[in-house]
């Protein structure tokens, strides 16, 4: 199952007369289990799986001959990408996701350049034109679009999501995805601007798709062109409010990958500490049980305080790094191979970005700052879902008392919780059903 959940700012920052989604995404033949047994066994070496296609809303294409040689049905007449037609003169925001295992992506649109007026939920102050948008895997962004001037009823323009390859590590070719130079790089999708009146529709665009085989290869954007790529930091949030200029509780992270010395089995870390799930119960149910968390990685914060946190990544790859709970500053990042971070030879800056997920690229480091404002527990992880898997994550433990003494689990929450150790002990699914017992409250489950 696949979808989009839009939560709608009141009142709205900016006007617009229609709007639509585009997520973007990768995709993979085999199924996600198959993939993480792979990723979490020897022989992968840390490597992520290749994905197979990039899917613009649900949609792509893969070459035939590469699925013939596999066995698999190719109809190119299923090979699709969206239309997307706006009505000429008038506003649309485009909201764009990434909701991919790992690819990241360079957005952009052909004779039109994007204002970008949102960042991971948080209006910006001041839209920032571009016409070359990056995105990595959780990060979100909105752009005001407008049909351009020399557009005319009927004009079509190529909607670009160019799958940044090197974002895939491929390391001497090994992987369980046998043909990675199957991956199409050039995911499309178009806007064809109309003069017709689509005022009666509901986003006031119209959605279709159209047939776009393998053999329509897309050429990468004209080199004589002077693109510009959006300054990430200039995306200052519309309510005005910068960093704090202080900070309470500093923590300094290293995003690692190391061969466990007991299993030889390569996984992701903070800190050499590989993140482990509880067996039993969720962890914020042991804190308000007053039980440890001991054997998760968790960093401990004082609500109220201002909290930095120093991410550096020796790795040779990019990692998208995303806090729940919270938005956060971003105080400061380094361009590739800038090393790690180090207060004599870098600068910080309180009137950066502000949003919840940060791309930390290659031997670099970024700086975030937050308050912690929502007692809970938190996690921060790499949106790189095969990094995440195997322990590139940690858990703020926030106002701990106030979780303990104040939080109160919903009762239909429990019952899942409770419906979810139950399918990790296999014996379970022996029973048919079961009862569980709430207070005075008897239901019967049906599993
Ligand atoms: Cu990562």
């Amino acid at each position: 199952m696949f979808g989009v959940l839009l939560v709608h700012g009141k009142p709205e920052a900016y006007n617009y007369d229609g709007e639509v989604t585009i997520a973007l995404s990768d995709w993979y033949h085999r199924t996600a289990h198959e993939n993480e047994l792979w990723h979490l066994s020897k022989v992968a070496r840390g490597v992520p799986p290749y994905p197979d296609s990039g899917l613009i809303n649900g949609v792509g294409r893969y070459p035939c001959p590469y699925a013939k040689i596999q066995g698999r049905p190719c109809d190119t007449t299923l090979q699709l990408r969206p239309v997307f037609q706006f009505q000429r003169n008038k506003t649309y925001r485009v909201r764009l996701l990434n909701t991919g295992a790992v690819a990241a992506y360079n957005f952009s649109i052909d004779g039109h350049s994007l204002q970008t007026i949102e960042a991971d939920g948080i209006d910006v102050r001041t839209p920032i034109v571009a016409d070359i948008v990056p995105i990595a895997a959780g990060q979100r962004y909105s752009f005001l679009v407008r049909c351009n001037e020399a557009s005319n009823n009927g004009s079509r323009y190529l909607i670009r999501a160019n799958l940044r390859k090197e974002s895939l590590l491929l390391i001497d070719g090994w992987n369980i995805n046998q043909y990675p130079e199957a991956l199409m790089g050039d995911v499309t999708a178009v806007l064809q601007c109309v003069d017709k009146d689509l005022s009666q529709q509901a986003s006031r665009a119209v959605v279709t798709t159209e047939q776009h085989t393998c053999d329509d290869v897309v050429p990468p954007r004209s080199g004589s062109e002077d693109l510009i790529y959006l300054d990430e930091m200039a995306l200052a949030p519309l309510d005005g409010i910068s960093a704090p200029d202080h900070v309470d509780e500093d923590f300094m992270v290293s995003a690692v990958f190391f061969e466990g010395p007991e299993d030889n089995i390569r996984r992701g870390a903070f800190n050499y500490t590989p993140f482990k799930l509880p067996d039993d119960e969720p962890l914020l149910m042991k804190v308000i049980d007053g039980k440890s968390i001991a054997d998760a990685y968790h960093l401990k914060i004082e609500y109220g305080s201002v909290v930095q946190l120093v991410i550096n990544n020796p790795f040779f790859g990019p990692h998208p790094f995303h806090l729940h709970g919270h938005h956060f500053w971003i105080m400061g990042m380094g361009e590739w191979y800038d090393g790690d971070y180090d207060p004599s030879r870098h600068n910080l800056t309180v009137n950066g970005v502000k949003r919840d997920t940060v791309v930390v690229q290659e031997q670099s480091w970024a700086v975030i700052r937050f308050v912690a404002d929502n007692p809970g527990l938190w996690t921060f992880h790499c949106h790189i879902d095969w990094h995440n898997l195997s322990g590139m994550s940690l858990v703020f433990l926030e106002g701990k008392e106030i979780v303990r003494d104040q939080i109160k689990v919903p009762e239909e929450a429990q019952r899942v919780c409770n419906l979810h150790s139950r399918s990790r002990d296999p014996h379970r699914f022996t029973h048919k059903s079961s009862t569980i017992k709430r207070g005075s409250i008897n239901r019967h489950v049906h599993l």
